[in-house]
């Protein structure tokens, strides 16, 4: 199989990129990479040759000699190397550019404050307990589901955009999950919880949810 994905089922950015791969139809062999057991495998040797960010998605193409971390820029390779099959990023540049936003504001502006390597720091340089950390991570996607709340009142449709599905979706859907992780009360987000369910009805992102991963547990 050309397609390698190395990820982990309760990572959002892995979870990104599996949607990604389920809406473009595409085959790929899922290589999972601990991020906790044996002082995380992300940290490993053989790990690192790949991806020297210690983080996951990795994809590999052996097809196209590629190997791409960063799950938007993989999203938006896989839109460009399988462009035939439905249209994550739209061609128009508004809508694109919109969609790239919505999506930025999810893994740009919510993800990288929760990643387990800040929790981790949290507790073991500033003192956090495990209370504190949960209290910290629900804090920041608050602040950002607030913003995307009411923005999505001005132009979501069934999903994000009116248009279709797109990387937005591909981008809030895991957030949701994470935000089910950190017990943020989702009463406050008619619109985002909608366009989940909606979404989530799809087999692209039923196929994709953590527990459905042969790592998951
Ligand atoms: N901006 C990156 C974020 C990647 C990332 O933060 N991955 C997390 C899992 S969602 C990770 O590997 N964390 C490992 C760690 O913190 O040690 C992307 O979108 O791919």
């Amino acid at each position: 199989m050309s397609i390698k994905l190395y990820g982990y089922w309760r990572s959002t950015a892995s979870y990104r990129v599996r949607i990604a791969l389920n809406l473009k139809g595409v085959e790929y062999e899922y290589i999972p990479v601990h991020l906790v057991n044996n002082g995380g495998e992300q940290h490993s040797e053989s790990y690192t040759r790949l991806n020297p960010s210690h983080l996951v998605p990795t994809l590999v193409d052996e097809d196209e000699d590629i190997i791409l971390n960063q799950s938007l820029s993989i999203i938006e390779y896989l839109d460009e190397r399988y462009e035939g099959e439905h249209r994550l990023v739209p061609e128009h540049r508004t809508e694109r550019a919109r969609v790239r936003a919505l999506a930025q504001d999810i893994a740009c502006d919510i993800q990288p404050i929760g990643n387990l390597r800040v929790l981790n720091a949290l507790k073991g340089n500033f003192e956090a307990q495990q209370d504190d950390v949960v209290r910290w991570a629900s804090h920041w996607i608050k602040l950002g589901f607030d913003g995307i709340e009411k923005r999505l009142q001005t132009q979501a449709g069934k999903y994000c955009f009116d248009f279709d599905v797109t990387m937005a979706d591909i981008c809030l859907v895991p957030q949701v999950y994470n935000a089910q992780r950190f017990n943020l009360d989702m009463s406050a987000y008619p619109l985002i919880t909608k366009i989940a369910n909606n979404c989530n009805a799809l087999t692209a992102f039923e196929k994709a949810k953590p527990e459905n991963q042969i790592d998951a547990g």
